[in-house]
Parts: structure tokens; C-alpha cells; sequence
């Protein structure tokens, strides 16, 4: 057996390899908590789920109006690479003529995987920025609400993501430390671009020895490790505003609120206080009307709320809570219920967001921007909010509201997408197949038959990264990794590089496209690009061809010892934040002027849109749709480590006990998950340490609808979730926000 060192965005593995087949998988001594799901690779990489060779859907070439309805359920007809290519080059090149670059689609929003030049979507920005652009998706579907808000209010979320407070001031100063959404530790597993150290877990516990109390405020007790011993309190899934504002009435009107930081470091705090204390809306935002909202109980808010004031306080929300409808108002009430609390700045005290959503946040690493591959700029200039992408392509020529901003959606004639799966992420996806079947063309880059390559029309098979020569380094990881090629390509796969310059030969800027260099060249040139970025910042890297032989690099240490927020808090008028007025903005007179009734100008509980009494009686159920813990996203679901974590064959839905017994349900039933847009099946499983009213069924099951189109077999949530814009402002993504009903399916 031969070892081959590769880095994936779970962690950092020694693959063993023998007789060209993966036999063994085993995480590197510098990692003190090796996830798991490293073991994907054992199978996943080989499986007889590859895409062998270029692939055309037979509709597409035969029928003159495309087959678009087919898309999706249609059969491929093999074709050899040049054949492939061309074909695809000039139906490129005819929808760029006739109908302008904005007609393609090469958002490709996604996570792909590690490798700083092999990343498939930088590839396919490269080509499509030389061949005239296209149209492109801005912000993400993990924070597209923070990204948008956050801005206006505080700092710019890249800043937040990666200067905020660390764990180990959290360790050494917290006294309690209150999430909102939990601190799931299934979540820290993965970073995008890489993760070397796995700690969070391990700085949670340290903070729990060191005294920090826990408090974890979320519809389902697992999401704090049970050894941290937390205080559970369980709000019905998306309250948290109305919860927090319950303590904001508390800390205002017992004079627990901090005047002087608001006066001198905040914005607008006479508004925030008019509105909890109802002068401006008549509705006075106390504990008791916080209670009936939430259902968290008035003297447990009361409680919580004198207990923050009191001690040396963290808050901190999940992602999750922004990836629902109004998703903005949980950051920026969080924000405020700091500055009401007036911590921030000082040593383990303030606010931050995701800690453990990703294993980089927290961590207290030397930030550097390695050097990437160049990919120009996209000469349409144009974007649209990721996850509007149905409504473009439903609604050419319709204009959307986006931050202050009107956008008006293309006509799509072209999709392209390499490194993403929107059969995995975006939400409503019987919608969603509606949309996809408008294109004239859907051109997809896989390693595998995943949905997107179901759902294409010109499929090209891409090598992983274990058929390649790589480097993984990303901003938040202290590391830089050689990745050693482990396997050929297998099948006729070809690197994304690869396609892309066939691509770009057919079409005639091959040159400008390869820049004549090898893989090996560009990995030495990006390493080179980063030697000159390092001397810049004083310090030294290696030669490219030290790093090569060493395997490993890791960077000097720069812990940051003062909190990102210590010199606003010292002098606010010296140290602004980069906000309009300077400070931290509890009322914005920017958003307010934008007149978004779904967005108003300060943090508000506005009423989720599936909430009504009526929905409720007909689905009495909140779905979450949490990430997974065997996988991440969709990415190997075919692999024996996820497979091994089903029921019934299928996604594990969970539910509460007595939830069940009220449907006759017992665990390990095969159950129908449904509401008014789709429905799917999934395995049950009981946790009597959840809300009755909720159940989670977690994402990343391949969709896979029944032939008549309406049960979807694999247990995908997002057939069942809304496919609708967080409010005016940020327009991102809200899946948390869904209501189903569950009933048996044997
Ligand atoms: N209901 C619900 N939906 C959600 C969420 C939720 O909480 N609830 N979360 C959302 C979030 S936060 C995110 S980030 C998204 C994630 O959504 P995605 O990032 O789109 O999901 P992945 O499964 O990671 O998709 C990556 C795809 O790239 C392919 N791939 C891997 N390596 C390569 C390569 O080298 N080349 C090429 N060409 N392809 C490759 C994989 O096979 C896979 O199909 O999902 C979102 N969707
Ligand atoms: N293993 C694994 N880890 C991952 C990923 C993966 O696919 N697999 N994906 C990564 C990605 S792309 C991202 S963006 C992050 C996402 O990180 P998060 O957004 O934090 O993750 P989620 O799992 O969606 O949600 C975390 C928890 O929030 C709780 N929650 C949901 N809605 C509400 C609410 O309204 N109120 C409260 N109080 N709690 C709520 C749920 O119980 C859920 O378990 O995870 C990353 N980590
Ligand atoms: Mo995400």
C-alpha cells in the first residue's frame, strides 16, 4: 500500500492505495479530532456512480425544440471528448451571439472541492470571463442575509467572519456564553478551502472547564454537546427575535441596559427603545408578549435576561438563523442586544456569529490571502442574488429589489455549472424544475451522476482531487498542503483545467486560456505569486520545490490578542467602524430609506410568512433542514459512510416521541413528509430532546423524484422548503422557515 496525501474540506488524509483501488483513509497526526467522514473516500472516489465519458441527452441533440421538458428524465448518448466539446463551444458561441453574455448563467454556486487550482468554479469563471462573461450569482447560501445586512449595521461580514472575537478569549474571559442555534460540533467538521486542526470542540470544552456556562437556545438540545452541560431553552424555530426582544424590554425598563455605550458607541438606540418599549407600534415587546411568540416561558427570559447583564456575556447565532424568512432581524437584534448589553470590545464579552458552523471560525490563526488562480473580471459585470435563480429564469425581464437596488432578470438561454449542485441547494425544487427545463442548454462538469448531471444536457466527467496535483491553502487555515495525485484519471475523466482549455481551443483562446503552462506550472506560479504576497507581509515562505518535498507548510503564529472591536470600544470616534455613520447602527437610516415594508430600519419581529394559524393546522410541523453529519452537503451521499446513516434506505427524518405516537409512528418506519409543495420519503427516528412541533430532516440526500414526478424517493427537505427572498434587503436564502406534516408510507 501506497499513502497519498490529499486535503478535503472535512480535513487533511493519508490515502492508501493498492492495486489502483482505495483501501485505507487516515487522518494526519497535526489534527487532534479527525472527522469521520474522510472515510467518504474509500468508496465514493471509485464508485460505479462516475460519469465515464462525455454525454449528450438524446432530446437535446434529436428534437428541434431541445427536449426541454425531458430534461432531467432522459437518457445520454456517449460521445467522444472532441465531438463533445465542440458541440459545446459553439452552442456557447451561438447563445453569446444571438442573445448577449448575460444569457448564460455561470453563477455555479457551490462548494466543489479543496484545491486552490483545481477549483472547478474559479476554472469555469477563467474561461467564461475570456469567452465575454456571463450573467453571475453574488453572496452565498450559507450567510447571504449577514453578508447584506451586516454591512450597513457593523462591519463587513468578511471582517466579521475573520477577525471576530476568538474562542480562546471565550476560554480565558466568558462567563456565559448564550447561542442562539447551538453550537452543533457535526458542523465544525468541515471549512470551505480546507481545515487542517480540528479545535472547536476542544476550546468548548477548555471554556466549560474554565468555568463558562453554557446556555443553548435552540428548538433541539443536541445542537450543544451534552459535556458542556448547557441550559436548554426551546424556541419555536424562527422566534428568536421576539425571544431576544423579550430581554431587551427587560434589560430597559430594570435599568440593566448600558446607556453610555449606547449613547457614545451606537445609532438609533431611542428608537430601538421606543419600539420595545411599544411607544411607536402600541405593542410593548415584554417577556409575557415575547412568551406567546416563542413559547419560552416569561420568568425564564426575565431570568436569562438579569443573568446576561450580570456576568461577563458572549452572544453568539448559528448561520442557521439568518437562512430563514426575515433572516436579517435575528443578526441585527443580536447586535443590539449586545450594545444594549454594552460588552462589546471588552475580553470574552460582545457578540459573534457561526461559532462552529465551520471549524475556522474562532480560531485564533494568522489570516493570509494565499494567491489563487487569476480569473479575470466578467465583463457583464452583472450578478443576481444567488438564490433567486428560479425566479430568473421563471421570470425574464422581471425586476427584483435588492438592497437599495432594482435588478432586472435576464433571459437565460445557457446554464453552466461546474462544482455545485442547486438540486442540492436551492430551495422548492419542484419549482426549481420548472425553471431548469426554460434554458435552451444546461452544460454541467461532475465527477459523478449527481442531479446536476442528471439534469444536463452536455455533461462533461471531471477527475476529484484524488486524480490530481493540487495545493490547498485557505485564508483561515494555518496550513499549506501538497496534494498528491493518488489515482489516475479514472474512466476518459478529464480536470476541469482540462475541459475548460478544450473548451477554450475550440473557441480559439486556448493560449490565453492555459497560459501555455502545465498543472505544474500554474501550482508553482500561484506558489510563487504567494512568496511575493508573503515578503510583502514580512514574512518567508519556502521555495515551491521545499514545499513539494515537504508536503506541509504551516504558517508563523500571529495569534491577535486584542478583540476586533477593543479599539472602538476605547475610543468609538478615533477607531470607526466602517458603517455610514461611524457606529454601530441599532437604527439605519440607509435601510429605513430603502422602504422595504419586509425590512424596516431597525431590528423588528416581523411575522414569518408560513406561520399563520391556518398553515399551522393543516402542516403542525417546523421542518429544519440542518447540514449533515456524514457528509458534507450532497458530496458522496452514494458512499457506504452516508449510506450507513440512513433508514429505510433513506434520509433520517426526526421527530419528538410523543409527535410520533400521536401519528402511530414507530422509529425505523419509512414515513411521507409533505406539504402544499412537495413531498418525500425519509426513515424516522425519535429524540425525546426536541420541540413536539419540530422535526428535522438534514440536507443532502440526492433528489430523486418518482418517475410521475411526485414523491421524492431519497429524503431531499428541499422539495418541501420556500423558494423565497429572506425580505427586500438581502434576498437570501430561508429554507428553515417551512411547515410539513408527516404521516407513515408503508
Ligand atoms: N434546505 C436547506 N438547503 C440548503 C441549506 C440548508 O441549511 N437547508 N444550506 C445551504 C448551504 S449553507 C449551502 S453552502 C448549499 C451547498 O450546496 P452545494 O455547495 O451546491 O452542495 P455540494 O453537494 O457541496 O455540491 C458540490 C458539487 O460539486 C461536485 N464536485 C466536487 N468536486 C468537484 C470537482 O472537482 N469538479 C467538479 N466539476 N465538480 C465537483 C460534487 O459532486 C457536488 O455535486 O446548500 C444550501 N441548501
Ligand atoms: N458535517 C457538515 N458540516 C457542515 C456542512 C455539511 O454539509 N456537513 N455544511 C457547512 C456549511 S456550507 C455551512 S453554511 C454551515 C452551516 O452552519 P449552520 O447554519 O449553523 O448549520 P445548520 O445545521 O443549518 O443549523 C444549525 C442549527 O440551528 C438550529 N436552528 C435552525 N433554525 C433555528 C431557529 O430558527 N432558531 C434557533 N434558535 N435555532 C435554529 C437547528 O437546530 C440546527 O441544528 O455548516 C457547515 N458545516
Ligand atoms: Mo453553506
Amino acid at each position: 500500500m501506497k499513502r497519498f496525501r490529499n486535503a478535503t474540506q472535512w480535513g487533511v488524509y493519508d490515502v492508501g492505495v493498492e492495486n489502483g483501488r482505495v483501501v485505507d483513509v487516515k487522518g494526519i497526526d497535526e489534527d487532534p479530532e479527525v472527522s469521520d467522514i474522510g472515510q467518504v473516500l474509500l468508496d465514493g472516489v471509485q464508485h460505479s456512480s462516475r460519469i465515464q465519458r462525455p454525454a449528450i441527452r438524446k432530446a437535446w441533440l434529436e428534437k428541434s425544440d431541445r427536449g426541454r421538458d425531458r430534461r432531467g428524465a432522459d437518457e445520454f448518448y456517449d460521445v467522444p471528448w472532441d465531438e463533445a466539446l465542440e458541440i459545446a463551444a459553439n452552442e456557447l458561441k451561438r447563445v453569446a451571439n444571438e442573445h448577449g453574455n448575460t444569457a448564460i448563467f455561470g453563477g455555479s454556486y457551490g462548494w466543489a472541492s479543496a484545491g486552490r487550482f483545481h477549483h472547478a468554479q474559479s476554472q469555469l469563471h477563467r474561461f467564461i470571463n475570456l469567452m465575454g462573461g456571463c450573467t453571475r450569482a453574488m453572496n452565498s447560501y450559507s450567510t447571504a442575509a449577514a453578508q447584506v445586512i451586516l454591512p450597513h449595521i457593523i462591519a463587513p461580514w468578511p471582517q466579521m467572519e475573520l477577525q471576530q472575537t476568538t474562542l480562546e478569549s471565550v476560554v480565558t474571559h466568558t462567563e456565559l456564553f448564550v447561542a442562539f442555534g447551538g453550537l452543533p460540533s457535526k458542523n465544525a467538521q468541515v471549512a470551505y478551502g480546507g481545515v487542517t486542526e480540528h479545535r472547536t470542540g476542544l476550546d468548548l470544552a477548555r471554556a466549560r472547564q474554565a468555568g463558562a456556562e453554557f446556555v443553548n437556545i435552540s428548538p433541539i438540545a443536541g445542537d450543544i454537546d451534552s459535556q458542556l452541560q448547557p441550559t436548554w431553552l426551546a424556541p419555536i424555530p424562527g422566534t428568536d427575535v421576539a425571544l431576544m426582544l423579550g430581554m431587551a424590554y427587560v434589560l430597559e425598563t430594570e435599568g440593566l441596559a448600558a446607556s453610555d455605550f449606547l449613547q457614545s458607541h451606537c445609532v438609533g438606540y431611542p428608537k430601538v427603545k421606543d419600539y420595545v418599549l411599544g411607544t411607536s407600534d402600541g405593542v410593548a415587546k415584554s417577556p409575557d408578549w415575547a412568551a406567546s411568540i416563542c413559547g419560552i416561558d416569561a420568568t425564564d427570559i426575565e431570568a436569562l435576561a438579569r443573568k446576561m447583564a450580570r456576568k461577563r456575556t458572549f452572544l453568539t447565532a448559528a448561520w442557521s438563523l439568518q437562512r430563514g424568512d426575515h433572516g436579517e432581524q435575528p443578526y441585527w437584534m443580536l447586535c443590539t442586544l449586545a450594545a444594549m448589553l454594552g460588552q462589546i470590545g471588552t475580553p470574552g464579552g460582545g457578540f459573534g456569529f457561526g461559532y462552529s458552523a465551520e471549524a475556522f471560525v474562532g480560531t485564533n490563526y494568522k489570516r493570509f490571502n494565499w494567491a489563487t488562480l487569476p480569473k479575470g473580471r466578467n465583463p457583464t459585470g452583472f450578478s443576481i442574488p444567488v438564490a433567486r435563480i428560479a425566479d430568473m429564469l421563471l421570470n425574464p425581464g422581471a425586476t427584483v429589489d435588492y438592497d437599495g437596488r432594482e435588478i432586472v432578470y435576464p433571459d437565460t438561454k445557457l446554464i453552466y455549472w461546474a462544482g455545485g449542485n442547486p438540486f442540492h441547494h436551492h430551495q422548492d425544487l419542484n419549482r426549481l424544475v420548472k425553471a431548469w427545463r426554460k434554458p435552451d442548454t444546461v452544460i454541467v462538469n461532475e465527477p459523478w451522476w449527481t442531479p446536476v448531471a442528471q439534469w444536463a444536457d452536455i455533461v462533461f466527467p471531471a477527475t476529484t482531487s484524488l486524480e490530481r496535483t493540487d495545493i490547498c491553502a485557505s485564508s483561515h487555515d494555518p496550513y499549506a498542503h501538497y496534494m498528491q495525485q493518488a489515482l489516475p484519471p479514472q474512466h476518459d475523466a478529464r480536470s476541469d483545467h482540462e475541459i475548460f482549455a478544450g473548451l477554450a481551443g475550440v473557441l480559439g483562446f486556448a493560449e490565453a486560456f492555459t497560459e501555455n503552462k502545465s498543472e505544474r506550472e500554474w501550482l508553482k506560479d500561484m506558489w510563487e505569486r504567494s512568496q511575493t504576497l508573503a515578503a510583502q507581509q514580512g514574512f518567508h515562505l519556502p521555495t515551491f520545490e521545499e514545499f513539494e518535498s515537504n508536503g506541509m507548510y504551516r504558517l508563523p503564529e500571529e495569534p491577535r490578542v486584542r478583540d476586533w472591536m477593543a479599539n472602538f470600544r476605547e475610543n468609538p470616534e478615533r477607531s470607526q467602524l466602517q458603517t455610514p455613520s461611524g457606529k454601530l447602527e441599532l437604527y439605519s437610516a440607509t435601510i429605513a430609506e430603502f422602504g422595504y415594508d419586509d425590512c424596516p430600519g431597525q431590528a423588528s419581529w416581523l411575522e414569518p410568512l408560513e406561520w399563520q394559524e391556518t398553515d399551522r393546522s393543516r402542516y403542525p410541523l417546523h421542518l429544519l433542514s440542518p447540514q449533515p453529519k456524514r457528509r458534507l452537503h450532497s458530496q458522496y451521499d452514494q458512499s457506504k459512510f452516508s449510506q450507513d446513516g440512513k433508514i429505510a434506505g433513506r434520509e433520517v427524518l426526526t421527530m419528538h416521541p410523543e409527535a410520533a405516537a400521536d401519528r402511530q409512528l414507530k422509529a425505523g418506519a419509512l414515513v411521507r413528509v409533505f406539504n402544499e409543495r412537495g413531498a418525500c420519503l425519509a426513515g424516522l427516528s425519535l429524540d425525546a430532546s426536541q420541540r413536539k412541533d419540530t422535526v428535522t430532516l438534514p440536507t443532502g440526500a440526492w433528489f430523486k423524484p418518482s418517475p410521475e414526478g411526485g414523491l421524492e424517493q431519497n429524503g431531499n427537505p428541499n422539495v418541501l422548503t420556500r423558494d423565497k427572498g429572506t425580505s427586500s434587503l438581502a434576498q437570501g436564502p430561508s429554507a428553515h422557515t417551512c411547515l410539513v406534516e408527516v404521516e407513515s408510507a408503508s
